[in-house]
């Protein structure tokens, strides 16, 4: 079984309006697994890292400056194709289009509020983020007791 890791941040629209739980919760009853998290202030220079691929866009400077604006609660998640899956769970990038039963589409109203990012499917996406965000230090390795009732 090819299990992934993804990473994935509550940003601070979603931490000042207590959905850290709520969003860990659905990504835990869906199987992912936590295998890292913690409460981060991302600086800038993280920040422009981070998001590097929108650097001449022009939300480029209101999103750096809105993902620093207050804490941000970031993960790493493990499973069977844990990258789709959260992208899946999280909706489209403007909750105007996430479905109803996504993250942004049952928690966001506005694009640059969207309360949750995912990494992208694109090949290193993942490995990346979670590398600037993570030291290995920082992961626990364990098996959860439905694993096994969970994949087949
Ligand atoms: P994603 O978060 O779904 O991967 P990206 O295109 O990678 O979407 O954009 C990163 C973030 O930048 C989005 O989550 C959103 O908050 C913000 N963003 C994207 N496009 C716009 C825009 O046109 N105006 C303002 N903010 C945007
Ligand atoms: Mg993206």
């Amino acid at each position: 079984m090819g299990k992934e890791q993804t990473f994935v941040l509550v940003k601070p629209d979603g931490v000042q309006r207590g959905l850290i739980g709520t969003i860990v919760s659905r990504f835990e009853n869906r199987g992912l697994k936590v295998i890292g998290a913690k409460l981060i202030t991302i600086n800038p220079e993280l920040a422009e890292k981070h998001y590097s691929e929108h650097v001449d866009k022009p939300f480029f400077t209101g999103l750096v400056e809105f993902i620093c604006s207050g804490p941000s609660f970031a993960m790493v998640l493990e499973g069977k194709n844990a990258v789709s899956i959260v992208r899946q769970m999280m909706g489209a990038t403007n909750p105007l289009e996430s479905s109803p039963g996504t993250i942004r589409g049952d928690f966001g109203i506005d694009l640059g509020r969207n309360v949750i990012h995912g990494s992208d499917t694109n090949p290193g996406s993942s490995e990346r983020e979670i590398d600037l965000f993570f030291d290995k230090l920082e992961f626990s390795s364990y098996e959860r007791i439905d694993e096994e009732w969970l994949y087949e």
